[in-house]
């Protein structure tokens, strides 16, 4: 003949069915989380190569450059140097005229052509001189300047918050 539960089939029913509800239910929220993110790591990355390709679309490598035919003739080493010799973006003629931009108001964005302006990223533009075959940085100059794009969005528990591209530009 068939018996009933007792109190403790029960208890203990309850208590497992509550164990696997609250497994399914943090799932859920680790997948949620997990799709936030990568739609905000979608958004930075579409914005970074934005950014990228605005600052890249100034193609002289050095303001020195810029006075000779096509910007693209070697120069002496020496010369080349970073930094805006222009106060404003429509300005820039090298691309290290961009190094130190940082990006993160809907103005600053707005600055940079085709880059998105989403409230919750931050970007930051950085150049300097790197070492031709390490391409390990350098506080003096040589022939190679390294562009980098450091974009950054809200965090999410422990998820990536902050991607980087980088590209190089040369004394040809
Ligand atoms: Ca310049
Ligand atoms: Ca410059």
């Amino acid at each position: 003949m068939r018996r009933g539960m007792t109190l403790v089939e029960l208890v203990m029913g309850i208590v497992a069915l509550a164990v696997v509800t609250g497994g399914a239910l943090q799932l859920f929220v680790d997948a949620h989380a997990a799709s936030v993110n990568a739609m905000y790591m979608q958004r930075a990355a579409a914005a970074g190569r934005a950014l990228m390709s605005d600052v890249l679309s100034v193609d002289a490598w050095d303001e020195a450059a810029t006075s000779l035919t096509g910007g693209q003739t070697r120069i002496a080493t020496a010369s080349a140097t970073i930094g805006a010799e222009e106060a404003d973006r429509d300005l820039f003629d090298d691309v290290d005229d961009f190094d130190g931009a940082v990006l993160d108001s809907a103005t600053a964005w707005a600055n940079a052509s085709a880059v998105p302006a989403d409230a919750w990223i931050t970007g930051r533009i950085d150049v300097d001189f790197v070492d031709p075959a390490s391409l390990q940085p350098r506080s003096n100059p040589t022939d190679v300047k390294r562009v980098r794009v450091t974009v950054e969005w809200m965090p999410i528990d422990d998820y990536p918050s902050s991607l980087t591209l980088t590209s190089y530009r040369s004394n040809l």
